[in-house]
């Protein structure tokens, strides 16, 4: 069965507590639960990491290269600023899908710049929860490709 590792970026942790009109008000569990009960669905494995730390994340892809098919990733506001998950990204080599709850387009101008978005199969930015939905449908579409 296909493995893909969902990873969580910064503040992720504080979904559902904190700026629901932003980023809904559904919790990072309750998000992971939608997503494992998707995958389920979809016949494919999923895990889940999330991390404050830009290190942290970096190790966990690297990590990822023997024992999975995709990664599904929302960096947060690390998406906007790390040459260093993009170097990660690229040095594992796995297809990597881009995902944000809020359109980062028609947001402040600084959100508009992803470092990952070229190096990505594909973004899905601005449909909430669906984003990492899509994604997942996304990913998995691809690897049964
Ligand atoms: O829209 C997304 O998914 C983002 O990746 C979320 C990041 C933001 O920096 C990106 O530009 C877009 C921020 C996540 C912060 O999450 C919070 C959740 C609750 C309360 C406060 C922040």
């Amino acid at each position: 069965m296909k493995k893909i590792i969902v990873i969580h970026g910064p503040n992720l942790n504080l979904l559902g507590v904190r700026e629901p009109e932003v980023y809904g008000n559904l919790t990072l569990e309750e998000i992971n639960k939608k997503i494992k009960e998707l995958a389920e669905s979809l016949g494919v494995i999923v895990d889940f990491f999330q991390s404050n730390k830009e290190g942290e994340l970096i190790d966990r892809i690297q990590e990822a290269s023997s024992n999975y098919d995709a990664i599904i990733i929302n960096p947060g506001a690390y998406t906007h600023t790390s040459i260093a998950l993009r170097d990660a990204i690229i040095s594992v080599g796995i297809p990597t899908f881009e995902v944000h709850l809020s359109n980062i387009y028609r947001r402040e101008n600084f959100r508009h710049k992803s470092y990952i978005a070229d190096i990505a199969i594909g973004q899905v930015s601005g449909f909430g929860v669906n984003s990492y939905l899509l994604g997942l449908r996304a990913a998995v579409d691809y690897l049964n490709k």
